[in-house]
């Protein structure tokens, strides 16, 4: 993928987003933004800017489960009324939910999934609310031939981590109290994370919920590798392409017929005499 191509759609894309996103502005560096966008354009595949339940369940190689991605769509945590009406969600709302899904330790994120978990808004995560979820995850587990806990077992794992105030009732209160809301979270809908928790001693997931004031956040940690990678991704691309990517194909198919038709400058062997290509070697040298 070939991203600074994009640079100028991302701007007008971010320009045009509500407020929500401009107030995040002041958090995120350009580092975290690219990170962001190139994940959206990966899922986006037609390129309108939404994305729908099927795109968002490709996020991470299906890490999430089907229930959670539905309650997503379900209009709870989304500012965009669309999500539920039309079952596609913006760039803006996509930002909330990645955030949240890579740093699950945030009040913001606990809050998110929190809401996306207590299917009836009472406030209170009920066994029955947690097994619904925990069931898609026994199942994903068996398709990869690891034997699940029995919810029980896991349910009194669970209360054992948030330690309710009031026994057997967690409350958001709760989550946010006992510092691994992010196992307890990756339990119900992540089987990715939630193997990743399992494989790591008792002590150091412990040590995991203990504050680190001077270490990165779990956004900032992932947002610095998945730039790594991105950024080596290009540089490769560049190397075999020497410039141009097909990615930048698969961008301009479909209805956007103009850019369809300079696809034909694109095919003459030497690129140099293409407008285009020496806008895309301007913008290359920038980078
Ligand atoms: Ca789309
Ligand atoms: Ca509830």
């Amino acid at each position: 993928m070939n991203t600074p191509v994009f640079r100028g759609e991302m701007n007008v894309a971010l320009l045009e987003e509500e407020e929500d996103v401009n107030q995040l502005t002041e958090y995120f560096s350009y580092e975290h933004f690219y990170v962001i966008y190139c994940k959206f354009w990966e899922l986006d595949t037609d390129h309108d800017l939404y994305i729908d339940q099927r795109d968002l369940a490709r996020h991470n190689d299906q890490a999430i489960s089907h229930k959670m991605i539905e309650r997503i769509f379900s209009g709870t945590v989304t500012k965009d009324k669309r999500v539920q009406r039309e079952g596609r969600m913006s760039y803006a709302d996509f930002v909330w939910f990645l955030i949240s899904e890579e740093d699950k330790k945030t009040a913001i994120s606990i809050e998110y999934w929190f809401r996306c978990l207590d299917l009836d808004g009472d406030g209170i995560l009920s066994m029955y609310e947690l097994e619904y979820f925990y069931q898609e995850q026994c199942q994903k587990l068996e398709t990869m031939a690891i034997e699940p806990l029995p919810f029980e077992d896991c349910l009194c794992q669970m209360l054992d981590l948030v330690k309710p105030t009031v026994p057997g009732k967690i409350t958001l209160q709760d989550l946010k109290r006992c510092r691994l809301a992010h196992v307890f979270f990756d339990t119900f809908f992540n089987i990715e994370k939630y193997l990743e928790h399992e494989q790591k001693d008792p002590f150091s997931v412990v040590r995991d919920g203990e504050p680190e004031s001077q270490d990165l956040s779990d956004w900032e940690k992932y947002a610095a590798e998945e730039y790594d990678i991105l950024v080596a991704e290009e540089t490769a691309n560049e190397q075999y392409n020497d410039g141009y990517d097909s990615a930048v194909e698969r961008g301009v198919s479909g209805e956007l017929v103009p850019r369809t038709e300079k696809r034909h400058f694109f095919d003459i062997p030497n690129p140099h005499c293409s407008l285009d290509l020496e806008q895309y070697e301007y913008e290359d040298d920038f980078e």
